[in-house]
């Protein structure tokens, strides 16, 4: 059920103990508005804790709290007020959904959001959930400490491309830009972010070897079957490499994770590759989604070219 940003602002003042959560995989927005929100709750006297099933990235040790992050445990029920879900649908929690019992408050910027939350707070116009998350403190009257603006100028930044793509809107700007007057150092989240171990760097060269065009070189394409991604010891952040190459409208990187298990990534110039992605049950946004197709690699790149092709034509 949908409800307003006061609504949401009421739910998190009236609930004392708050788990919060966010998507597995989780990426620079997932983490940052979790823990800046756990913050500024924090600030408020209230009990916040940041649960996620899957493990965070090193690089995110730069972000004040990072240590404190939990995974949920089998078996070990956790009774809260409130479950606050962001940057996410509840099928992308992992088991926090089995492990916490508590009415469920979503919070989300995603446009493919399920809306199967008991409540869902839902702003397609904000670059981040971060950016929510800071919609919500001026909503209930707080201040940002330097711990929770660093937090949430990480999901700024990162969502937006370090205030680049299309979502960054004069709203984001001046979110960033108050968040920095807290006490923000963009340099320390900037390089934290930004490193890289050398296996990971030569990693992406392996797999840029594997880079095609399609689709008259509107497309620019890397598929890995499960064989040779084994090879690579990192292919992190290949989308965001290929998808500046002139002349192309849309970037996919295809991976087999598994026999039969391949996840996508798409990211485009124009075209909404939402609708791409949820032909095969992924989701996103406009520019940039995903999705995981349970096929054999040679039948989920032949299909996801098809889709792409289809969508290409149904734009013109
Ligand atoms: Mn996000």
């Amino acid at each position: 059920m949908k409800i307003s940003l006061r609504e949401t602002a009421a739910k998190l003042s009236a609930a004392q103990k708050i788990i919060i959560t966010a998507h597995t995989n989780p990426d620079g927005d997932a983490i940052g508005s979790s823990l800046g929100l756990m913050h500024f709750l924090q600030e408020l006297g209230k009990e916040a804790q940041v649960l996620i099933d899957d493990d965070i990235p090193a690089i995110f040790d730069v972000l004040p709290g990072y240590e404190h992050i939990g995974k949920p445990e089998e078996g070990k029920i956790i009774a809260a007020d409130l479950l606050v879900a962001l940057d996410v649908s509840l099928d992308r929690i992992g088991s926090v959904s089995e492990v916490v019992k508590a009415p469920v408050l979503n919070i989300d910027h995603h446009i493919t959001n399920d809306d199967a939350a008991d409540m869902l707070y839902l702003d397609g116009t904000c670059a981040a959930t971060a950016e929510i998350i800071y919609q919500l403190v001026k909503e209930m009257k707080g201040t940002f400490t330097k711990d929770c603006a660093m937090c949430l100028y990480t999901g700024l930044a990162t969502d937006s491309g370090w205030f680049r793509y299309s979502n960054t809107t004069p709203a984001t700007m001046r979110a960033g830009a108050e968040l920095l007057a807290a006490g923000v150092e963009p340099n320390i989240i900037s390089e934290g972010l930004e490193r890289r171990p050398y296996e990971s760097v030569k990693g992406l060269a392996d797999a840029l070897q594997h880079m095609e065009l399609f689709h008259e070189g509107r497309v620019v394409g890397v598929f890995l079957d499960n064989a040779t991604l084994e090879t690579i010891e990192s292919s992190e952040g290949l989308v965001d490499m290929i998808r500046t190459i002139e002349g192309t409208e849309l970037a996919v990187v295809l991976k087999e994770k598994e026999k039969d298990f391949c996840r996508v990534s798409m990211r485009s110039k124009g075209l909404d590759v939402t609708k791409i992605a949820t032909q095969f049950g992924g989701g996103g946004h406009v520019r940039a989604a995903g999705c995981a197709i349970q096929k054999p690699f040679p039948e989920a790149k032949a299909e996801l070219l098809a889709a792409i092709r289809t969508a290409m034509e149904q734009q013109a």
